[in-house]
């Protein structure tokens, strides 16, 4: 794990934007809402980001105020491509992706990494190369780029792989799928964790928002590579819209669907476009797409936030390639604020939260106890705020690292009783607070929890042997935990371990042993068969082994027939 400090969430972003950013006064200030977007975002838990530019970055006051009074998160918009990272072999550039970076971390801004494995904006070097040296390339630019930033607690995310698939849900016949065939995906996303562990990787396309041939191809990729424990954390739905395509059809299905799979779904690059000269009925359209997507991302817990592919009308990529068409940011080429930011403010909450705009403090003092092999109680030390706590999240992620924290429940008091769990598992908790204007808490610290093996049920029983000491020429085990794991009394248990080749059992208590081949097998004693639900008792056991041998036992299973 990287020295630094830990990332913060996204719903503590409230407590940062809050307290870490003062606002100032621009001419150019929509006069519709009071509060920046960013500060409406935060109250509600999530991100508003955009896309950066070097240039105007480094040259423009108006355009530099509104990135950093506005927005919470920036993605660079072309600063961290390949073409701009490593122009040469082995050659890397950071000076335009730094700058940006240091834009965020000045301003309390979180950093999306945009983007590290893409057909385009690629050098020709690269898409030359044979096979083998390709994948080569590949693995050490992920490694470098990522590994440029992966001590830096303000880059938070990557896009690993961008557009890799066709309209019609096949794989893009890019130089990279030609070349190295689909397996280059998998190998970028391990390579990607591997640079970072801490970091959200992401798979980002377009024309995905809808349930569509394209994003179905892509909800198959993400549930294969999850079953393959390949390490994707998000899946980037880049929503460059227009108005004369209508709004993607069953959106709300299709986040959901992700959702499920365990990934966060985020709107990476939302604009929309017009053909010009646009008409109010073409605004008003636009303006409703923009509403629809916070609403979209507001509904879904596995949605962290939205970013806008640049604000004004003066830097968008849409008249380079589309030349009949525009207008598709929220402010004009003048750095007015359109109608469409006021949509955006409006869907955020924008006047409606009666000014209440503090969220409580963090839960304290996560606990969880009486984990069995299907379930756990957590307990937290409450909330303060300066209204009232109104309830708790509980987030989950899977494992005991990667993964995603998703909502799996709320409470109203201290404490949350989790279950549906798998026997033999990780999981880690927290837990977050919310206040009657919906501002949320940034998340308690983490807990882990392994539940029991032996699989619930009235007859379930799950061993954990204990090392209490060991020397050159044997071992103590002591204790072997035997717990009921079941939701009955049970009258006898039966543990089964493997002993290591050429060690020899010399005593024991507590149990009646037998050894056949490897096998050992403890039966309870007359004394302990008998333990009530979560009840536990415990035996150990010594070994002689070859002084030169340091191994121990394994495989620890209980049953209670
Ligand atoms: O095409 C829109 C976006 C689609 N998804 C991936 C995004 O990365 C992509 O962004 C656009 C940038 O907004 C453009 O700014 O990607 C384009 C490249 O495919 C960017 O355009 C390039 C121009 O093609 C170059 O000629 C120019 O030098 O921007 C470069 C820097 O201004």
């Amino acid at each position: 794990m990287p020295l630094r400090t830990r990332r913060l969430g996204a719903a503590s972003l409230a407590l940062a934007a809050l307290a870490g950013f003062t606002v100032s006064l621009l001419s150019a200030q929509p006069a519709a809402a009071a509060d920046p977007l960013r500060t409406l975002a935060a109250a509600k838990g999530k991100f508003i980001g955009t896309a950066v530019a070097t240039s105007p970055l480094a040259n423009e006051t108006a355009y530099r105020t509104i990135a950093a009074q506005e927005f919470n998160q920036v993605t660079a918009e072309n600063a961290m491509k390949w073409d701009s990272t490593e122009p040469n072999d082995n050659q890397y550039t950071f000076s335009g992706a730094d700058q940006i970076v240091a834009f965020a971390q000045a301003n309390n801004q979180i950093v999306h990494g945009h983007t590290l494995v893409w057909h385009q904006q690629t050098p020709g070097w690269v898409q030359s190369l044979s096979a083998s040296a390709m994948k080569t390339a590949m693995l050490d630019h992920i490694a470098t780029v990522v590994g440029h930033y992966a001590n830096n607690p303000a880059v938070q995310s990557w896009d690993v792989v961008n557009e890799v698939f066709d309209e019609n849900g096949g794989f893009r016949t890019s130089f990279w799928y030609n070349t190295l065939g689909s397996g280059f995906i998998a190998d970028a996303f391990r390579a990607a964790r591997a640079a970072d562990p801490d970091a959200k990787l992401c798979i980002n396309d377009y024309n995905v928002e809808g349930i569509n041939a394209k994003s179905t191809a892509m909800y198959n990729l993400v549930s294969s590579l999850k079953s393959q424990g390949v390490p994707i954390d998000c899946v980037g739905f880049q929503s460059h819209l227009a108005t004369q395509y209508g709004f993607p059809g069953q959106l709300t299905e299709n986040v959901a669907r992700f959702a499920a799979l365990g990934v966060q779904v985020r709107f990476t690059e939302l604009d929309v476009r017009i053909v010009l000269p646009a008409d109010t009925t073409e605004i008003n359209t636009q303006n409703q797409y923009y509403t629809n997507i916070i609403n979209a991302c507001l509904a879904s817990t596995a949605c962290p936030g939205v970013t806008i592919w640049g604000f004004t009308d003066k830097y968008s990529w849409v008249p380079d390639t589309f030349p009949s068409e525009g207008q598709a940011l929220i402010y004009d080429a003048n750095y007015n604020a359109k109608a469409d930011y006021t949509a955006i403010a409006t869907a955020l909450g924008a006047g409606t939260g009666g000014g209440d705009t503090t969220a409580p403090s963090a839960p304290t003092n996560l606990t969880a106890s009486g984990t069995t092999s299907s379930g756990t109680t957590l307990s937290w030390t409450a909330s303060t705020d300066n209204t009232a706590v109104t309830g708790y999240d509980i987030l989950r992620a899977p494992g005991a690292s990667g993964g995603t924290f998703a909502v799996v429940g709320t409470s109203t008091s201290t404490s949350y009783a989790d279950s549906g769990l798998a026997a033999s598992s990780t999981y880690r908790y927290q837990v977050r607070a919310r206040d009657a204007a919906g501002n949320v808490s940034a998340v308690s610290s983490t807990v882990s929890v392994t539940t029991l093996s032996g699989g619930g049920g009235p007859g379930g029983c799950s061993a954990v042997g204990t090392t209490q000491t060991q020397w050159p020429g044997g071992y103590v085990i002591q204790p072997v935990t035997v717990t009921n794991t079941g939701s009955a009394q049970i009258t006898s248990w039966t543990v089964t371990f493997t002993l290591p080749a050429g060690h020899t059992i010399t005593g024991s208590w507590n149990a009646v042993l037998t050894v056949s081949g490897q096998t050992v097998t403890a039966k309870n004693a007359n004394y302990n068969g008998t333990l009530g639900a979560g009840a536990s008792t415990s035996f150990g056991f010594q070994v002689a082994r070859p002084t030169s041998d340091t191994a121990l036992p394994s495989g620890y299973a209980c049953a209670a027939p």
